[in-house]
């Protein structure tokens, strides 16, 4: 998934751009304070300046310039987030309620779930190196799922369904979260999402009656 990349460097980026700035406040206050303990050592008053148009123009101007920065580079990693997707070899609809999470392997008589209060987790199998398509969606209110490590996040909303395609390039697990403040219970509406081998992963659906045609090969 290219994207995990670009919003990967585009965090290093803003938090270099941010740290920089940081240190500049630092040095500006420590510079001003400095400034002005010798001053008034020396007996001289504060000064009565009212205007500095050059350094006034040059703090807007460099403002501006990051601010632009940063707006397109920001553009740019968005564009990468959501390519044209490869067809699916697989289509999961992932079914958020308050407050747990439901997955249905589509065209399989295979739904998972869990339990989010106290455990065990609902856990997302899916296959690696296919690209699968997720089909989010919600039956009661406004949530998100999201899979931090993998940098994929993406709203589900009642009465709508809001797809994205992934393609995950090796076996793991990973905690995943529900992102939109939902309710009582939304800290525990946590999941797991685990990458198996295809072999793996149609021996996962045979075990519930389902068929791997099209993903295990
Ligand atoms: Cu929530």
């Amino acid at each position: 998934m290219p994207f995990q990349r670009a919003f990967h460097w585009l965090f290093a980026q803003d938090a270099i751009i941010a740290a920089v700035v940081f240190g500049l406040v630092v040095l500006v206050l420590t510079g001003s304070l400095l400034l002005s303990r010798r001053r008034r050592r020396r007996g001289q008053g504060p000064s009565n300046r009212t205007e500095a148009n050059k350094l006034e123009i040059s703090y807007v101007a460099a403002l501006l310039g990051v601010a632009v920065f940063l707006m397109i580079t920001s553009v740019i990693a968005n564009s990468q987030d959501f390519p044209d997707p490869p067809e699916p070899a697989l289509r999961v609809q992932v079914i958020a309620y308050q407050w747990c999470w439901r997955f249905h392997y589509e065209g399989q008589p295979v739904t998972v779930t869990g339990q989010c209060e106290g455990g065990p987790l609902p856990v997302l199998v899916l296959p690696v190196g296919r690209p699968v398509e997720l089909d989010v969606t919600s039956t009661d209110v406004v949530h998100a799922f999201w899979v931090p490590h993998l940098r994929v996040k993406m709203n589900a909303y009642p009465g709508h369904t809001n797809s994205l395609t992934v393609t995950l390039s090796h076996a793991g697990r990973w905690i995943g979260r529900c992102a939109q403040l939902c309710g009582l219970y939304h800290y525990e509406m946590d999941f797991y999402v685990q990458a198996e081998s295809p072999a793996a992963f149609g021996r996962f659906l045979r075990a519930r009656g389902g068929t791997p045609a099209g993903v295990a090969r």
